[in-house]
Parts: C-alpha cells; sequence; structure tokens
C-alpha cells in the first residue's frame, strides 16, 4: 500500500528542485476548474470566448515554436540501449537526470506548482493507474481536469491501487522578481525534453506546454510507460479509437482502430452512418488498453476522459458529434478567432470570415498568404459532452473486442479493406503500416510515406521488435478463433487524376458494416495474395453516387504494386534491426510467394 508520506515526500523533493512560490494540490472540482481559468484569463493568457456562442470556453495561443509534439526531444532513456531500440531517441538515465535537473534547478520560480492527481482509465478496473503530475503550467491543469479523472477521489483511490506513475512537468521559463510573465512560457527547442525512465515507471516533461509533451497522462503515461507496464504485464496499450457499432437488429459490437495521427480515428469514432438503422457510439478517439480475460477473448478501456482532437477539417460536415461536443466548456488552442470572438479554423462550416484574429494572434484576412489556424490546433473537451458517447464508455470491465482496424493515408497500393488470414498476418498488417506524415508533428517530411507499426512509432517505449513480438504473444495465448480479426481500412485511395476515391467519413459506416458481418460469418469474401477482400456486392453502397466499377477499382490488388511493397517493407524490417520476430518474416516470405504464384498463374494464362 502507497504511504502518503512518500508521496508527500516526492512532491517537496521536486518543489526543492523546481522552488516555485506556491504548491497547490488540486482537488477536481468544478469550482476549482472554473477559478484555474479565471486565473489564466487575468494573467492574459486565455480569452474567454463569447458566452452566447460557445459558453464556458477559452482560447490559449501557444508560442509559435510550440505547436506539437516534438519527437526529436522525446526520448526512452532505459539502462541498456538496445531496450529503447532503434525508433527510440535514446540517453543514459543518469545523464540525461543530471542534465534535466541543471535546467529544473529554480525553473518555477515565481509560479505555482500544481499537484494534479489523475487517474487513467476507469474507476475499479484492473487495468487503471494513477499519475502524479506536477506542472507549473495553470493551461495544462485545466487541460489534465477535462482529459483525465482528476483529483480528490484519485487520492483515495491510491489506497486500492497502492502505486502511481510521477511526472515532472516544467515549462521551463522561470520569473525573475518583478518579471512579466509571457502569453505562453516555455522554452527553447534545445532545452525542450520529454524523456521517459522506463525502468522507474518516470516520466520528466521540461520546456513545453504543448499537448502531448505536457499533458503527460495521454502519450507519455498511457502510452509509452503503459506500453513497458503492458510488456511486463501481459496486456496491451495502443493508439486506437474504440467504437461500438449497432446494427438495424439491435445487436452490438466494440471495433478497435489504429490509425497515425490526423488520420481522422476522432472522426471514424463518432462516425454517421449513411446506411439506414446502424448507429456508432464513441467509446473512445486516441487510446486503447486492452487485456485478455480467462474466456480467451481481448477486452478494452479507454484510459481517457476527454477528447484532444484536432480542429482543423472539423466540421458539421465532417464531424457532427465533435462540433456537438464542443459546444461548451471546451478549451481551444491555436485556432482562430472570429470579431465576435467565437473560433474558426480551415475547414469549419460556412463561409470564410472577411477578418479573424490569427492563432498568432494577428490581423488575418483572406488575402493573407498564411493559415488563419494552425494546422495542428486542437480543441480539449471532457468525453462526457459528446451526444453519441457509448454506455459502456467507462465500465470497469472493459468492451469485448470483435475487430481490430489498422490503416493510414496511402493513395496507392493499398485497397479499401482487406481481411487478416490469422492473427499472426493481422499483426504483420500492422507491421507494415504507413502514413503521409502530417501536421502532429515537426517534420520537414510532410506529405511523404513514413511507416509506423500499428501508429505506434512515437509511443512505444521500448524496442520496436520486442513490441512487435509482445503482439504474437498476446495471440498466441489464445487461439485462432477466439480473437478478433484485423483489417486494414485505407479511405485515402487516389485515382490517376488525385482525387480521393471513397467519399470517406460516414459512408465509411459501409466497411464497418461489412467487417461486422464478416464477424458475424454472414458477409463475403475473395481469398487474394494479401488477404480476404469483399467479393463484388459485398460492400453496401446503395445511396452511394459510386458505380461498382469504381468499387471494383478501390478493391484491387495491384500484384505489380503489391511486388514492390513487399520489397519496401522487408528493406523497412532491415532497418528496425534483428529483433524483428521471425513470424513476421515468414508472413511476408509468404505474401511474396503468394504474390509470385498469383502472377505466374496470370502469365499462363495470357
Ligand atoms: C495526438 C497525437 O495528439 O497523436 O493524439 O498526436
Ligand atoms: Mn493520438
Amino acid at each position: 500500500m502507497i504511504r502518503y508520506d512518500q508521496l508527500n515526500a516526492w512532491v517537496q523533493e521536486m518543489a526543492v528542485l523546481c522552488e516555485p512560490d506556491e504548491i497547490y494540490w488540486c482537488d477536481g472540482t468544478e469550482e476549482e476548474y472554473q477559478k484555474m481559468l479565471e486565473e489564466l484569463v487575468m494573467q492574459k493568457k486565455a480569452i474567454p470566448l463569447n458566452p452566447l456562442k460557445r459558453p464556458g470556453s477559452y482560447a490559449f495561443f501557444s508560442d509559435p515554436s510550440d505547436v506539437a509534439r516534438v519527437e526529436n526531444r522525446t526520448f526512452i532513456a532505459s539502462k541498456d540501449p538496445n531496450d529503447a531500440g532503434p525508433t527510440n531517441n535514446w540517453m543514459d538515465p543518469d545523464e540525461l537526470k543530471k542534465v534535466m535537473k541543471s535546467l529544473y534547478k529554480g525553473s518555477m520560480k515565481g509560479r505555482k506548482m500544481y499537484v494534479i492527481p489523475y487517474m487513467m482509465g476507469p474507476f475499479g478496473s484492473p487495468l487503471s493507474k494513477i499519475g502524479i503530475q506536477l506542472t507549473d503550467s495553470g493551461y495544462v491543469a485545466c487541460n489534465m481536469r477535462l482529459m483525465t479523472h482528476m483529483g480528490r477521489d484519485v487520492l483515495k483511490e491510491l489506497e486500492t491501487i497502492g502505486s502511481f506513475v510521477p511526472g515532472l512537468h516544467s515549462v521551463g521559463y522561470p520569473l525573475k522578481d518583478g518579471q512579466i510573465d509571457v502569453m505562453w512560457p516555455s522554452a527553447p527547442i534545445e532545452k525542450k525534453f520529454i524523456a521517459h525512465f522506463p525502468e522507474e515507471n518516470l516520466i520528466w516533461s521540461y520546456g513545453s506546454g504543448y499537448g502531448g509533451n505536457a499533458l503527460l497522462g495521454k502519450k507519455c503515461l498511457a502510452l509509452r510507460i503503459a506500453t513497458v507496464l503492458a510488456r511486463d504485464e501481459m496486456w496491451m496499450a495502443e493508439h486506437m479509437l474504440i467504437l461500438k457499432i449497432t446494427n438495424p437488429e439491435g445487436k452490438s459490437k466494440f471495433i478497435l482502430g489504429a490509425f497515425p495521427s490526423a488520420c481522422g480515428k476522432t472522426n471514424l469514432a463518432m462516425l454517421v452512418p449513411t446506411i439506414p438503422g446502424w448507429k456508432v457510439e464513441t467509446v473512445g478517439d486516441d487510446i486503447a488498453w486492452l487485456w485478455m480475460k480467462d474466456d480467451g477473448r481481448l477486452y478494452a478501456i479507454n484510459p481517457e476522459a476527454g477528447f484532444f482532437g484536432v480542429a482543423r477539417g472539423t466540421s458539421f460536415e465532417s464531424n457532427s458529434n465533435a462540433m456537438m461536443s464542443i459546444r461548451k466548456n471546451t478549451i481551444f488552442t491555436n485556432v482562430a478567432i472570429t470579431d465576435d470572438q467565437d473560433v474558426w479554423w480551415e475547414g469549419i462550416d460556412g463561409p470564410i470570415p472577411n477578418h479573424l484574429m490569427d492563432w498568432k494572434c494577428e490581423d488575418w484576412t483572406p488575402e493573407k498568404k498564411t493559415t488563419a489556424a494552425h494546422p495542428n490546433c486542437r480543441f480539449t473537451v471532457s468525453i462526457k459532452q459528446c451526444p453519441v458517447l457509448a454506455d459502456e464508455w467507462d465500465q470497469p470491465e472493459g468492451v469485448l473486442v470483435s475487430a481490430i482496424l489498422v490503416g493510414g493515408r496511402r493513395p496507392t497500393t493499398i485497397p479499401l479493406v482487406h481481411e487478416s488470414l490469422s492473427w499472426n498476418h493481422g499483426v504483420f498488417m500492422g507491421s507494415m503500416m504507413g502514413s503521409e506524415i502530417t501536421a502532429a508533428t515537426i517534420s520537414d517530411q510532410i506529405g511523404k510515406v513514413r511507416r509506423d507499426p500499428f501508429a505506434m512509432l512515437p509511443f512505444i517505449g521500448y524496442h520496436v521488435g520486442d513490441y512487435l513480438k509482445h503482439w504474437l504473444d498476446m495471440g498466441a495465448r489464445s487461439n485462432e478463433a477466439l480473437l478478433p480479426k484485423i483489417y486494414y481500412v485505407n479511405w485515402f485511395r487516389k485515382d490517376d487524376g488525385g482525387h480521393y476515391m471513397w467519399p470517406g467519413f460516414g459512408h465509411n459506416s459501409r466497411v464497418l458494416k461489412w467487417i461486422f458481418e464478416r464477424c458475424d460469418g454472414t458477409a463475403t469474401a475473395d481469398l487474394t495474395s494479401i488477404g480476404y477482400i469483399p467479393t463484388k456486392d459485398a460492400i453496401d453502397i446503395r445511396g452511394l453516387p459510386m458505380q461498382h466499377e469504381a468499387l471494383d477499382k478501390l478493391l484491387e490488388v495491384d500484384h505489380d504494386l503489391w511486388v514492390e511493397e513487399v520489397k519496401s517493407i522487408r528493406a523497412y524490417y532491415k532497418t528496425l534491426g534483428d529483433k524483428i520476430p521471425r513470424e513476421l518474416y515468414d508472413e511476408l516470405d509468404k505474401c511474396e510467394l503468394r504474390l509470385n504464384y498469383h502472377k505466374e498463374q496470370e502469365q499462363e494464362v495470357k
């Protein structure tokens, strides 16, 4: 059992290091949340939005150098560099602590240190974990209140759970006596560190106030630290949405989906089906924790309690449920502001206003060359405001997983949907996932394809080869018949003219319907070299202005392109070193054999 004096001692030790003016223990109440926001408005760090248009909502604007996760400043400080593997930045834990301690020394001067007890996962779930975040950012404290179960109840729960993941966060901008604060304090890029010490379950974050760098429950705890715990305790921490889908007869299933950042996880989790009688509800939009129960089946919980969604592109047309979720009590970051104090971003409904205040707090008119909102502008909102929230969203026993989707943005090669031949083949599909690089990450490679196994590349807290082995090991604990099938979906295939071939959004329900019916054994499929593909007519396109020929093209397996794909996957595996499990090379070899066999057959026919 945890001793509270241990917790107090850690808080005191960190306070001695960071030298805040004040220590404040968050109780998680609504009154406290309102007070923290008022304080931020007084300090000119937030602006309240028009209460008639966006009640209870606030806008924040970051420093232009602090707009996204910083992968090149994110470290896995395991004792052995080989445990971090080739896809993570590694530093020796003692050395990193030395460097960071010198930065933390006095870093909270002139500021308040918030102590935030938070819980990832529903109260009473066997998988739920407690974190305690110390931060000198009121913005972070407010966001944590929306994103997690936060406050006094969590401290009580500490008695039952017995341990917590400590996380120290400082924006790295101490104030000298009398120094006026800036709107968004942060440190220059070379001083930013997002550090994970997996052997100690410890998170240290310095220099950034933004999203996944600063809200430590999300990427740091619920993914990077959790992947290590999950490996050791035989469960899984994944970058996945969880949705509930119900057919016209009232039968429901839960489906998970792994897609890289900014590829539509939130949209899919809140989808409004375009096929009559079907319903989709949301359990989570970003992270899933999975475990196998004694029945040999996989169950999942959403460790989060809110959405930190990409606002750009969100509209009533693309995601009406997200738009309804953010009608009130929402924190917006780096959006543009209309003259009547509401929010605006590229892709939102309606005409482009003649005048805005852009995310840099400057006047903006349509003639300006820059975007008014930052491409990675965000909304933070409690999940409880989602109008299609599934009743099961916080049930401690989790939800039974019927299918797992993987996917990314691939303009060519990958068909609209294909189904795995087995669990190991599904893991192979996840390992070869690729996507165009998006604005959620600072990178000069935007537009190029990068492989991103299970959309976890920036979030695996250990060696990627061991992570893929863990997936295989999880499957080996059960029986093929009890495990969910894995489906590779690609909403982003383009035609020769560069146009998207699939209308996407609500129409994705047509693919979900096929998957639902595959789980029940009622939908048909053709066996191809790469997996099972829906037979002609198996995808319901009634009411879609789409010809069957176009659908055939979307479901086509282009053998020449796939031969190239296999080569490219093999080359990719090589870059990951010798820990890539043999079973995945076997899947790759089998896929290559099937493709070659197909080509030979084709030639014989000719
Ligand atoms: C996120 C991300 O913020 O993946 O969810 O970047
Ligand atoms: Mn994410």
